[in-house]
């Protein structure tokens, strides 16, 4: 049942609902209805300048409070995220599309970063290296570099931010966000969130800056040597084009871009394990996560088995309002985004592609938006051009294969390298596919899926994904600049090398 007013959700969320539409503001729209959700103020040229400016400001405060302070400031950060996780949740489902369990996830993922950056902030460590010279000692510490430039994608309209700004923060940075301007409501509610916690704090509104607006924001953030980091979420084209322009000016990017993401799925497969996985892996987001599950690549000894089963459980997948917690996929973000998956199962046709769950556009009372669609299943040759590109849509290609060696060369014969997965109980098996000759993905993991990563290891890709790590683990060093510092408390001046030099 669906039992959430999105107005009241709104109130609690102080998102400003009485913003006129002129041409000085952007519209959301829900794909969950095709209704207007509310208009936010776009971001000027000017306004941007100022914001940047802004920014720089608050770096000089906010770099002077001690890292476990700042640590504090995030724990309560994550205080009022838990306590509107409901209500954050319900907006990302409503304004993104995903499910509600989904939305709550996401949410969820947000806290999670939130605690893992409070405990960072006291761990923010640098090595002691030992000194070739007597009475010398060297360390490295680590300082902030200053703003922060996240562009987010619509698909994790907020987790993808927090892990960048969480991070960010702690170690001492401040940040401006842009978000897609396809998801700016969640945007503008999380900012509300920071706000308020700032404002009991006494802490510069500008460490936290949100940017609403098109690319051509993010095409000034790139190019603006006040940022001396951008991280950028999205596809590989906008990453293409970030990476020249912030390297022009020897900036520092953090990229993390399409995926094109296969599970192996062996012939010593736990069948139920695998099953599950490559479901939720191909149609959670409905197949918009650059995370989800594109390719099975399964053992030809079970593929006909492991296909009958999966066509059956397609059969049982719900599709409709994403708020109604019995559906289990929602509508697509748009209507530019349905044209992309039609036009994908087509071209799929014509490369020789057998649909074994067919496709399509739903329309009906049950689909009260026309971004609704189908999660379809095709059986494609490997080397199909179509299967070797992104389509951000609930499309699962099947692919058979003879021996593991092979079923790994097909996996990365692709331009994306974000996730991977192999379903076997086969020791040796999973440790080939995680040795050097294994997987050439960022990510690779042994019975589960490709999607749901947990924020506590680093995530990202290689190749086309962009190479960035964001989140857990070391990522943080990325968000600081390292300094090699050497000490000589002697009185006299030995050279490094031995070299020699009096006057
Ligand atoms: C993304 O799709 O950009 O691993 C991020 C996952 C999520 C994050 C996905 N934790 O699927």
């Amino acid at each position: 049942m669906i039992s959430i007013a999105i107005s009241s959700v709104l109130k609690r969320l102080k998102i400003r609902s009485h913003l006129p539409s002129t041409s000085t503001t952007l519209a959301s729209y829900s794909p969950v209805d095709g209704q207007l959700i509310a208009h936010v103020v776009q971001t000027t040229e000017a306004s941007y300048q100022n914001q940047v400016e802004q920014a720089n400001q608050a770096f000089s405060t906010w770099k002077q409070i001690p890292a476990p302070k700042r640590g504090e400031i995030v724990r309560q950060i994550g205080t009022a995220l838990r306590a509107h996780k409901e209500d954050l949740g319900a907006l990302v489902s409503y304004e993104m599309g995903k499910s509600l369990q989904e939305g709550y996830g996401e949410v969820q993922e947000m806290i999670d970063i939130c605690d893992f950056a409070v405990g960072l902030s006291r761990q923010l460590y640098g090595l002691t290296t030992q000194s070739e010279r007597p009475q010398h000692r060297m360390y490295e510490q680590w300082h902030p570099l200053g703003v922060v430039g996240i562009i987010s994608a619509f698909n994790f309209p907020v987790a993808v931010w927090s892990w960048n700004a969480a991070i960010a923060w702690v170690c001492g940075n401040t940040c401006i966000w842009k978000p897609s301007e396809k998801t700016p409501i969640t945007a503008e509610a999380c900012q509300q969130l920071v706000q308020a916690v700032f404002t009991k704090n006494q802490i510069p509104q500008a460490v936290s800056c949100l940017i609403q607006g098109d690319a051509s924001l993010g095409t000034l953030m790139a190019n603006d040597s006040r940022i001396p980091l951008i991280s950028a979420t999205g596809s590989t084209r906008m990453g293409k084009s970030v990476a020249q322009a912030v390297a022009t000016r020897l900036g520092k990017s953090i990229l993390e871009l399409g995926g094109n993401n296969a599970i192996i799925i062996t012939q010593h497969t736990d069948l139920d394990t695998a099953l599950l996985a490559s479901i939720f892996g191909a149609i959670g987001t409905a197949g918009q996560r650059c995370t989800s599950t594109r390719r099975l690549i399964i053992h030809a000894s079970i593929y006909e088995q492991f296909k009958q089963r999966l066509v059956k459980a397609y059969q049982q997948i719900r599709i409709g309002n994403p708020l109604d917690e019995k559906n289990h996929v929602g509508p697509l973000i748009d209507e530019q985004a349905v044209q992309t998956y039609l036009s994908t199962i087509e071209q799929c046709k014509k490369e020789g592609g057998k649909l074994v769950v067919e496709g399509g556009l739903l329309s009906g009372p049950n689909y009260p938006s026309s971004c609704y669609v189908k999660p379809c299943v095709v059986e494609m040759p490997p080397t199909s051009k179509i299967t070797h590109q992104e389509t951000f849509a609930p499309i699962l290609y099947l692919m058979k294969y003879d021996t593991l060696e092979e079923a790994i060369a097909i996996q990365n014969h692709v331009p994306q390298g974000l996730s991977s997965a192999i379903m076997t109980l086969n020791l040796k098996e999973a440790e080939h596919f995680l040795s050097v000759n294994g997987s050439d993905c960022g990510i690779a993991n042994v019975n589960i899926g490709t999607s749901g990563a947990e924020i506590g290891g680093a995530f990202g890709g290689e190749k086309e994904t962009g190479g960035g790590r964001e989140s857990g683990s070391d990522a943080w060093k990325a968000y600081m600049r390292r300094q090699t510092t050497t000490i000589n408390f002697s009185d006299k001046l030995p050279l490094a090398q031995g070299i020699k030099f009096d006057l």
